[in-house]
């Protein structure tokens, strides 16, 4: 049995937060696939035993089940000792960011995604133009962040990158965002990120069930 298990499915780009750290890390790891489509985390059974909050990712450790990927990403830069900072100013600046991420930058970059492309019926075009909006705003405060900069928290990637990366790697028609082409800053950060050992994409990382699944309907 791995050391850690992780339950999500391939189209979390929260539970791919956690996946890509453990993949950073070389950590011994497995996932635990969630039949999120089939309504698995919406049962009663699954949110007693597993997420009282209904959410991926938890992750399983020496007994514990962790959620929220925030917490989740702090516990294992502690107990690896990788992707933190050690003065207390650097480490608030990280949790700024991972609480911008939760906020703002995930939360409307994911939600348009899943509007756009998986939830069944699909978003309605002014939901969706104003999910894009705000997406935009919070990716426009990431681009000036990073002009100049190589992570988002001093030198080295930290738990910040990995929480902000989260749902960049998604194919451009899932998302509806070609980074390459309207955010050079941002997404020259993707491929620095993706130049670090261990780094795999979220389909990669993240198998199980099908990718194409709900897309479907
Ligand atoms: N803030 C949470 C968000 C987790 C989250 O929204 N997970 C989604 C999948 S990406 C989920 O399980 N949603 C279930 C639901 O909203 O019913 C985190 O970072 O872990």
């Amino acid at each position: 049995m791995a050391e850690f298990a992780l339950h999500c499915f391939p189209q979390s780009g929260n539970a791919y937060k956690v996946a890509l750290f453990l993949s950073l890390a070389g950590a011994d790891w497995a996932p635990i696939v969630v039949d999120y489509f089939g309504g698995e985390t919406r049962t009663s059974k699954w949110r007693e035993t597993v997420n009282e909050m209904g959410e991926v990712p938890v992750l399983e450790h020496q007994g514990q089940k962790l959620s929220q990927s925030g917490i989740i990403l702090d516990y294992l830069s502690e107990h690896f000792g990788v992707f933190g900072r050690k003065t207390p100013e650097k480490k608030r600046e990280i949790w700024r960011w991972v609480l911008f991420d939760n906020h703002k930058f995930t939360s409307y970059f994911a939600t348009h995604r899943w509007l756009r492309s998986f939830a069944v019926p699909l978003g309605h075009p002014e939901v969706l133009a104003f999910l894009r909006n705000r997406a935009d705003g919070a990716l426009a405060i990431v681009e000036k962040h990073l002009t100049g900069r190589s992570f988002l928290v001093g030198e080295g990637p930290t738990i910040a990158d990995v929480s902000l990366l989260g749902y960049l790697y998604f194919p451009v028609a899932e998302t509806g965002y070609d980074l390459s082409a309207s955010h050079p800053q941002i997404y020259a950060w993707t491929r620095r990120a993706a130049a670090l050992p261990g780094w795999r994409p979220p389909y990669q990382l993240l198998t199980g069930l099908p990718t194409e699944r709900l897309a479907q309907g």
